[in-house]
């Protein structure tokens, strides 16, 4: 694999010999590209999202973390911005691994890993003002021929304990909205934002008409969720460890209303399938770990 860092060092691109690509910026340590072979990008990103580390990226795959939107009834979170602080931190590249011996040219692989932690000058200032823990994130990229592999682990490094929520928000690109088809959820009990409704469940497959903003606890955490246009399965998500998968199109009114969501039809060519451990606290006490990442397959 190839591996090179833009000239202001904001962002590291990685290729594989087969023509793949994945390009993470270090504000946030966002994912903000992911192209198969022939150059087909995968992830959506906004046309107006911002790549100046002045705020979070709207698109690609923006890490969540220590709270999932706002908790004003966590003490300890109350006072964060949504969606935490980890995707508008300056994170630090911690290095590649590559696997492309003779066993595996068949299969290569890179993992690209970042870091962040509560002593890092790139932490956004509002971390150490408002969450005054001691934490260290390691997050690895991982691009093979047909899947997209990205995970975190957080761990507390103080006395204090601390619970924390992560989830990868994660913009898939689609051809139409309109087309596409979402199984693996079926019966599954949601949070639905928009409705204010809890505990409801639905048949397979889920489709997108209008504003969707809903949390999913599937019973399984193997339970595979796969996103189909006309009926052609495109992505497998799996998790590992991460209890819940957030499911979100703003549609015309609330992409509307985002200055950095453009074009604004642009909710028709996206679909965010977001894995995370939202619908509960981790407790971390000092030494614990957490450990969690998503695996997106190319179907
Ligand atoms: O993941 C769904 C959600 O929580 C929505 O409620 C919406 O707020 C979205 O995240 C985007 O949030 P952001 O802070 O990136 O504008």
């Amino acid at each position: 694999a190839i591996v090179t860092f833009s000239d202001d060092n904001s962002r590291v691109r990685a290729e594989l010999p087969t023509g793949e690509s994945v390009e993470v910026l270090l504000h946030g340590a966002t994912v903000i590209s992911w192209k198969d072979a022939a150059g087909d990008e995968k992830l959506w990103l906004s046309e107006a999202a911002k790549l100046d580390g002045s705020k979070a990226v709207r698109g690609g795959i923006p890490v969540v973390f220590p709270v999932f939107g706002t908790a004003p009834d966590h003490e300890q979170t109350k006072t964060l911005p949504q969606h935490g602080f980890a995707r508008t931190s300056r994170w630090e590249f911690l290095g590649k691994s590559t696997s492309e011996d003779s066993s595996s040219l068949s299969s290569p692989s890179v993992k690209l890993d970042f870091g962040l932690s509560s002593a890092a000058a790139g932490l956004d200032p509002l971390a150490r003002e408002r969450w005054p823990f001691a934490f260290n994130l390691i997050y690895s990229v991982t691009l093979t021929r047909d899947s997209l592999n990205t995970g975190i682990v957080v761990t507390n490094d103080g006395e204090k304990p601390f619970d924390c929520q992560v989830l990868l928000h994660t913009y898939l690109r689609v051809k139409d909205i309109s087309s596409v088809t979402i199984e693996g959820l079926a019966s599954t009990p949601y949070t639905d934002k928009v409705a204010s409704t809890t505990n409801q469940t639905h048949p397979d497959p889920l489709t997108i008409t209008a504003e969707t903003d809903r949390v999913y606890t599937p019973s399984s955490l193997s339970a595979a969720v796969t996103v189909s246009e006309s009926g052609v399965p495109k992505f497998r998500v799996t998790r590992d460890n991460l209890t819940d998968v957030v499911v979100w199109n703003p549609w015309t009114n609330k992409a509307a209303g985002m200055a950095d969501f453009e074009p604004k039809d642009g909710f028709r060519q996206m679909l965010c399938v977001e894995p995370g451990s939202v619908s509960s606290w981790q407790v971390l006490e000092q030494g614990d770990a957490f450990e969690g990442a998503q695996t997106i397959t190319l179907v």
